[in-house]
């Protein structure tokens, strides 16, 4: 009891006391490479000082002890770019494809609520044998699932200006490690209405969100979760309990969810009506588009950073609500060639795929860009396609090539519009 008092008052003394000049700040990081050139956007610059006193040799003093729980590197400060109603994902400064926990994208309709696990329910009812309610216990006693996929949500496109980060683009997507119960296991306990074709979810939030679900994706793939990347979910995610519903658009996967009741038409709630849905040709409106279409972007280089003449791996990442993507071409001449790029495995079932393309820039200005093609042969538009389609510059489901433009001095921009 004593050892531990001494350990937690030890660690922020010696951590977050320490100074240092932006001079030895930078030269200090010299060392991380990339991290030192991602770290010069502005923003994240003043935020990461003052940072640590770093010793000359680390090997002469004691290092910190361990605590009760882990800390970042104060080297290292990726952050959210938050709002009112969202934050989002800094794509361009993560590795691989799981998105830190406390990094994953939020869009809440009405904050996020605080929920005693010990006192949650979740209630089925309607077109069932059997209405039940679920406490979090209950949930947890069925047969444990996991998988690896991202949530997207549809609203997740922004343009207008050369200056936007791939976060600023589109980072309202974030990949996790969820666990949690088949859908399908829970319905089995209630007893499904064969003649039931939809449920609805709805959420305890101060927006009870509510979206109609067709019931295949119940006997497909949903999932009630409640861990994330190992431990219980995010408040932010919809602790205690969500709705998973892997590559559809995001706000179907209510969370905190506390009532699911099985009908057999849609409920046309004001998130499908009013909102969530999409313009396409020929003054049409497109209403549940739940898919989530394939997407790339890539997140190296890419705006602010300043490439060096020479060897340039092109980095980024490509997803797809409809399966695996199959592959990811790379154009380095503004889309006139393509060329296909190294995909990492393990290629996950509608999961950010982490794709690699190496590159030797000559120091020329010119335009390069990423897309994806998914396992069911659909191809990303150009954004001149998707304009043309649904007769409009941008909304939901709007996931067009992202052209990044390298000019003569190596620094890149966005382009949004020459694809
Ligand atoms: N109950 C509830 N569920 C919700 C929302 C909400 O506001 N309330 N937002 C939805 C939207 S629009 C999206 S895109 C996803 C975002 O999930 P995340 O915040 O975990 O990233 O949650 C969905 N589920
Ligand atoms: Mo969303």
């Amino acid at each position: 009891m004593k050892e531990k008092k001494i350990l937690e008052t030890q660690i922020p003394a010696v951590v977050p006391t320490m100074k240092m000049s932006r001079r030895r700040m930078l030269g200090g990081a010299a060392a991380l490479g990339l991290a030192l050139v991602q770290d010069s956007f502005g923003k994240v610059v003043q935020e990461a000082e003052p940072l640590f006193d770093v010793p000359k040799d680390p090997t002469k003093i004691l290092g910190v002890p361990p605590g009760t729980i882990g800390t970042r590197s104060p080297f290292e400060q990726p952050k959210k770019i938050p709002s009112i109603t969202s934050s989002r994902t800094p794509l361009q400064d993560l590795f691989g494809t799981i998105t830190p926990s406390d990094l994953h994208f939020e869009r809440n309709h009405g904050g996020v609520p605080f929920i005693d696990p010990e006192k949650y329910e979740l209630v089925i009812h309607g077109m069932v044998k059997k209405p039940m309610r679920f406490t979090l216990h209950d949930l947890k006693r069925f047969p444990s699932f996991t998988r690896i996929c991202f949530i997207e949500c549809s609203g997740n496109f922004r343009t207008g200006k050369a200056e936007l980060t791939p976060q600023e683009i589109c980072g309202l997507t974030s990949q996790s490690e969820w666990t949690g119960v088949m859908l399908s296991t829970v319905f089995r306990e209630v007893g499904i209405d064969p003649k039931a074709t939809w449920f609805l979810a709805e959420g305890n939030d101060a927006a009870v969100m509510t979206r109609s679900i067709p019931i295949e994706k119940a006997y497909e793939d949903a999932m009630l979760v409640y861990a994330q990347n190992g431990e219980a979910l995010r408040p932010e995610q919809g602790y205690p309990v969500r709705l998973l519903l892997s590559g559809w658009e995001g706000n179907t996967q209510i969370k905190w969810i506390r009532r699911i009741e099985l009908t057999d038409q849609a409920f046309m709630t004001r998130e499908e009506t009013s909102k969530y849905t999409e313009n396409i040709a020929g003054g049409k409106i497109r209403q549940f588009s739940l898919l989530m279409d394939a997407r790339s972007i890539i997140t190296f280089p890419s705006y602010p950073l300043q490439i060096q003449r020479g060897w340039v791996e092109i980095r980024g990442i490509a997803w797809s609500g409809r399966g695996k993507i199959s592959s990811v071409e790379v154009s380095t001449d503004e889309g006139k060639t393509w060329y296909p790029a190294a995909l990492q495995e393990p290629v996950l079932s509608k999961a950010h795929t982490a794709f690699r393309f190496l590159w030797q820039w000559n120091g020329k200005a010119t335009v390069i860009m990423s897309r994806a093609i998914d396992e069911t042969g659909y191809y990303q538009p150009s954004y001149r396609e998707l304009a043309a389609a649904r007769e409009s510059k941008g909304g939901y489901h709007f996931n067009p090539i992202t052209a990044w433009e390298i000019k003569s001095d190596g620094h890149v921009y966005l382009v949004s519009d020459r694809t």
